[in-house]
């Protein structure tokens, strides 16, 4: 058996402040975080959540360079709404604070500063990239240049974007500063490391020995990071914004962000409980569990914990690391420089109200052992046949039968028939599988189980039919309804670490101030006679529009990145098609064949010409925008395709009457619409 915990230490990755959070972030990290932190409470565990944003790192830097604002400009943006998006989905975190803090900055200092005091880092000077022009030392994401691998440009100084690569600068062929975009240099420079090769014995007994129930997909990570020999890593870099390095002869140097931000972790515990957060921190039985995405794996199973390790002092380990893989969106991956997210802060304004729909279909989609994908079909298939259908439909029946037959109160039981035992011996039975999934980190499951409850509620109604006996047996209706609504408060439990805002509309519902994990499997939550309140619907339909929206918004956002990668590439993409109109649209318009007869400018401007047209019904002005690509001369006696019947506009105070089709690509280029062999004027086209 495992030890016994009196406390419980949950941490979920801090987010970079570099952009809001999308569903990728809930589903890898932050819904099961707060599924775990809300199941442990229920149970009445002594539970700590932290959470926080990490403010420091290159990208912040970058950001704010492109923004022309400062770097904490951009963290105290996006801090704020990633804070709030998260409140209000109901993460709830015990604090939610930042790696800019004076807290932070004086913890991870500290932190720092200790293992430095005590040899407990490699002190090396090596040979980095500095922009001359600029004036420093450069990061590897401040330098870019060709992808040795893949050939693509614009590769940077860790990592090609196009092929995935992890890469070092020295290795990018023509590596230029993003800075300055000048030439570089290599200088020497000194950085602190820590030698993970040192804890390399010790990692292996601990984790590929001592933690063999971690995920496969964690456990995995972790033996071929340790198999493959680990090196000693830097903790310091030169740049400007940070924590800086608090030695003597630093200056220009901050830690690492990825040395700093776990402290945060502890730096936010600090700030919450400055009296007693060593209590969370330093004791035996605090069982600490990180919540984190596939990519930050080794930061927090072997960079942190060999931190941890370095520094004693009684600072437990985590017991789990129950990472998740990735969500891709729509069969692709979300990437915020691309904009393919679902963003959270703006799904909460597109869909108010429906934060537990998210937690819903992120859970039972949730990428617990490999990659999973979300849709919008799915998304609204989820609301409409499980939510709408199973858990909403089951409760509404039984408040909406007891208001009708007992005037909202719950009635007694009578004499139990067999079913009604089965109904009744199955809950303890979900309550001890979903119990066991939760603890396990099984969220998917532990959901799924949660909606076996529903399922069994509605079969019940279904197979009983109390609507039916209500003329001729009241009684059994009274057990029936008395059993359903049981049922119903269960199922508050068992969905409330998933689904908290509903569990709360049905606790009001039933008219109960909080149902506890104990009282879950049982059958006598509400008293015969309780007063229920109104019956309330706890989950709406959701309508092809509304995703056929969110649909049209991505289709937008790839049309754009198409279009930019094209022109990136040399050669625009044409337009997306327009909207489909009517065989009656097109016959609505005039099409016809026309002669220039004269082309002038029209002065003061530069793209104006004035047409004088032989339309064949009669002889009229157009003007026309083709001065950049048309000199007048080359116009005149051309013939051309006109809209006759365009509405006439004054431009430039001349009356245009109609339009010349030029066909135009996405670079601007502008060529007529000629009939390939000379017709007579006036001729209809279409
Ligand atoms: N900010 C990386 C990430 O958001 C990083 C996590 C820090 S956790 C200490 O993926
Ligand atoms: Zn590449």
């Amino acid at each position: 058996m495992g030890k016994e915990f009196k406390r419980h230490l949950i941490t979920s990755a801090l987010p970079y402040a570099n952009g809001p959070v999308h569903i990728g972030h809930l589903a890898g990290v932050y819904v099961p975080a707060d599924i775990y932190a809300r199941f442990l409470r229920l149970k009445g565990e002594d539970v700590l959540f932290i959470g926080g944003s990490d403010e420091h790192g290159v990208p912040i830097t970058i950001k704010a360079k492109k923004e022309g604002c400062t770097p904490q400009d951009v963290v105290d943006k996006y801090h704020k709404i990633i804070k709030d998006s998260f409140q209000e989905l109901g993460i709830s975190f015990d604090i939610y604070s930042r790696t800019s803090s004076a807290t932070h900055h004086k913890t991870a200092a500290a932190f720092f500063k200790k293992l430095y005091d005590e040899g407990k880092f490699v002190e090396k000077e090596s040979e980095q990239f500095f922009d001359v022009e600029a004036n420093t030392f450069l990061a590897d994401r401040y330098i870019v240049g060709t992808c040795p691998k893949c050939g693509a440009e614009g590769a940077y100084g860790d990592q090609c974007e196009k092929c995935g690569s992890t890469l070092s600068p020295d290795e990018l062929i023509n590596p230029k500063s993003v800075i300055s975009g000048g030439e570089l240099v290599k200088k020497p420079t000194k950085h602190w490391y820590l030698p993970l090769d040192q804890y390399e014995g010790w990692l292996k007994e601990w984790i590929l020995e001592g933690h063999k129930e971690w995920k496969t997909n964690v456990y995995g990570q972790c033996k071929s990071w340790i198999d493959g020999g680990l090196q000693p890593r830097a903790v310091s870099r030169d740049l400007d914004w940070g924590v800086p390095v608090p030695v003597e002869g630093a200056e220009g140097k901050v830690l690492y962000v990825w040395f700093d931000a776990p402290i945060g972790y502890i730096s936010n515990t600090i700030e919450l409980l400055p009296d007693e957060w060593e209590k969370w921190w330093k004791s035996e039985d605090t069982k600490m569990v990180h919540f984190i995405g596939k990519d930050n794996i080794v930061f927090h199973c072997i960079v942190f914990p060999s931190m941890l390790k370095a520094y004693g002092d009684g600072f437990i380990l985590p017991e789990n690391v129950p990472a998740n893989e990735f969500l891709n969106l729509e069969g692709d991956k979300i990437s915020t420089s691309r904009n393919w997210a679902v963003w959270l802060h703006e799904y909460l304004v597109d869909f108010p109200g429906k934060q537990d729909v998210l937690r819903y279909v992120l859970c039972a989609n949730a990428p617990e052992t490999k990659d999973n994908d979300f849709t919008w079909k799915d998304f609204q298939t989820r609301n409409n046949s499980e939510l709408v259908a199973i858990y909403g439909n089951f409760v509404n029946r039984a408040v909406v039968l007891t208001h009708k037959y007992f005037e909202g109160k719950v009635p007694a039981v009578g004499a139990l028939a067999d079913v009604d035992k089965e109904v009744l011996a199955e809950i303890p039975q979900i309550k001890a599988s979903l119990e066991h999934n939760l603890s396990t980190y099984k969220f998917r499951e532990a959901l799924k189980d949660a909606m076996n409850l529903a399922r069994l509620g509605n079969k019940y109604l279904t197979e009983t039919e109390p609507w039916k006996l209500a003329k001729t047996d009241m009684e059994r209706v009274a057990t029936i309804l008395n059993i359903s609504l049981q049922l119903c408060a269960n199922l508050a439990v068992a969905f409330e670490p998933f689904l908290p805002f509903s569990s709360a509309k049905l606790v009001n519902m039933l008219n109960l101030a909080k149902i506890g994990w104990n009282e879950f499997g049982g059958s006598e939550i509400l008293a015969a006679g309780h007063q229920l309140n109104p019956a309330e619907l706890l989950f709406a339909k959701i309508e092809d529009a509304e995703i056929q929206a969110q649909i049209d918004k991505l289709n937008a956002t790839k049309a754009a990145n198409e279009a930019a990668a094209a022109e990136a590439a040399g050669t625009p993409a044409p337009l997306p098609q327009k909207e489909e109109c009517t065989f009656d649209d097109f016959m609505k318009m005039d099409i016809r064949t026309a002669t220039v007869l004269e082309a002038v400018k029209v002065p003061k401007t530069d793209k104006l010409l004035k047409l004088t047209i032989d339309t064949g019904i009669d002889t009229r002005t157009i003007v026309s925008g083709i001065a950049e690509h048309y000199t007048p001369e080359e116009m005149v006696g051309k013939q051309i395709c006109i809209l006759a019947n365009l509405a006439p506009r004054k431009i430039k105070g001349i009356e245009s009457k109609g339009m010349i089709l030029m066909a135009k690509d996405e670079s601007g280029r502008m060529k007529f619409v000629t009939p390939a062999e000379a017709v007579d004027n006036g001729a209809c086209v279409g």
